[in-house]
């Protein structure tokens, strides 16, 4: 789908250093490839300061989809039906598909994946808070399906508009994916709450235990939100964060009431005048917590992906060597 972003010239065509330079022709360029809505490409010129905010967004959304593997992960060995299960191995498996194109869209922004995947190793780089919980039963399953990956298509549609042209390529065919996601999680917890009082118990159980991280997703408030602004005038960011969780709470409500499940928030309340459900107030406390490394999962998280990555050591090793090996031959058949 992209190119490995280490072969691209240091150079568009026209021979302009990309980023590095400042240049007020070039600026007025790109301000108006923005302003027109165009994409801006690998190749073009940009801002520093906005190559630079892309590589934070594009790579902290794949160090997402790569941990985000393991909560639901935990679930495939124990799946109750081989239906159940054959669906969960896909959708696992997606993630990680996910996760590889969203590192190929930040390689074409000049930045190795080694570097991105040591920035998360080391606990340098931030991951979407929602993966720092635990998955305790199966219905936990269901309702990430339904809530993370609906707050993630809600999220995610309106940045296969974003400005950056392979984040935005990057996006459509994830969506396309996600809303796979979202319904198979809300198919299991039908089923579910058509079963036993026990299983019922459960779903809700694990909404109690999912709604307000899965809200917090969004992000801080726009008023304490650091990027919304520039990212909003560079195109990258189409809507705000509480503009989205708004939108994601208008549409959950009523999917709560078809499954039967009630929202753990007593606050929830239609709005006739603004149009919108009100809602209680985030744990700002919590949500902070957990960004910043003190959550359930984090250490648990982490320690994982340094195990898959040592595991598979032998892998990289073994390609490199393939890969000498061919250059080798190929130069002693020329
Ligand atoms: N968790 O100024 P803002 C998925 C940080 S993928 C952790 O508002 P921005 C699929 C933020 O980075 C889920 N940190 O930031 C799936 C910034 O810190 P920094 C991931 C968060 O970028 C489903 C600081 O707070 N999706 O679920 C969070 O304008 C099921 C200030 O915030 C994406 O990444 C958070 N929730 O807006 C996979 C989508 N929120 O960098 C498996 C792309 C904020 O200055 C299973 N990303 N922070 O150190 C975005 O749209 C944006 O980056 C936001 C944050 C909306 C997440």
């Amino acid at each position: 789908m992209y190119t490995q972003a280490l072969d691209l010239p240091q150079q568009n065509p026209e021979g302009r250093p990309p980023s590095l330079a400042e240049n007020p022709a070039w600026q007025a360029e790109f301000d108006a490839k923005i302003d027109a809505g165009g994409f801006i490409e690998p190749k073009d010129w940009m801002p520093e300061a906005y190559r630079k905010t892309l590589v934070r967004q594009i790579s902290q959304h794949a160090h997402s989809e790569i941990v985000g593997m393991l909560p639901e992960g935990n679930w495939i060995s124990r799946a109750p039906t081989l239906k159940r299960k054959a669906i969960l191995l896909a959708k696992v498996q997606d993630e990680g598909g996910h996760g590889l194109y969203l590192y190929a869209a930040a390689e074409t922004l000049g930045v190795s994946r080694d570097k991105l995947t040591d920035a998360l190793l080391s606990g340098r780089a931030k991951y979407s808070s929602i993966f720092n919980y635990p998955t305790l039963s199966w219905a936990d399953v269901g309702v990430i399906g339904w809530l993370v990956d609906g707050a993630a298509i809600m999220n995610q549609i309106p940045l296969c508009k974003c400005s950056y042209g392979p984040y935005a390529r990057a996006m459509v065919r994830i969506c396309k994916e996600e809303s796979f996601h979202q319904r198979q999680g809300f198919d299991a917890l039908l089923q579910l709450m058509q079963g036993t009082e026990a299983q019922r118990e459960m779903v809700q159980d694990a909404v109690n235990r999912w709604w307000w991280p899965s809200i917090m997703m969004f992000g801080p408030h726009d008023s304490d939100s650091t990027h919304t602004g520039q990212n909003t005038r560079w195109g990258i960011k189409r809507i705000s964060n509480d503009d989205l969780r708004q939108k994601f709470i208008d549409a959950t409500v009523k999917q709560a009431e078809v499954l039967g499940v009630t929202l753990p928030d007593p606050e929830l309340k239609w709005n006739e005048q603004r149009g919108h459900y009100d809602f209680g107030r985030i744990d700002w406390e919590e949500f902070w917590n957990v960004v910043n490394g003190h959550g359930q999962c984090n250490v648990d998280r982490l320690a994982a992906r340094r195990k898959a990555w040592d595991d598979g050591a032998w892998v990289r090793e073994a390609a490199m060597a393939h890969a000498d090996k061919a250059a080798r031959r190929a130069q002693a058949a020329a």
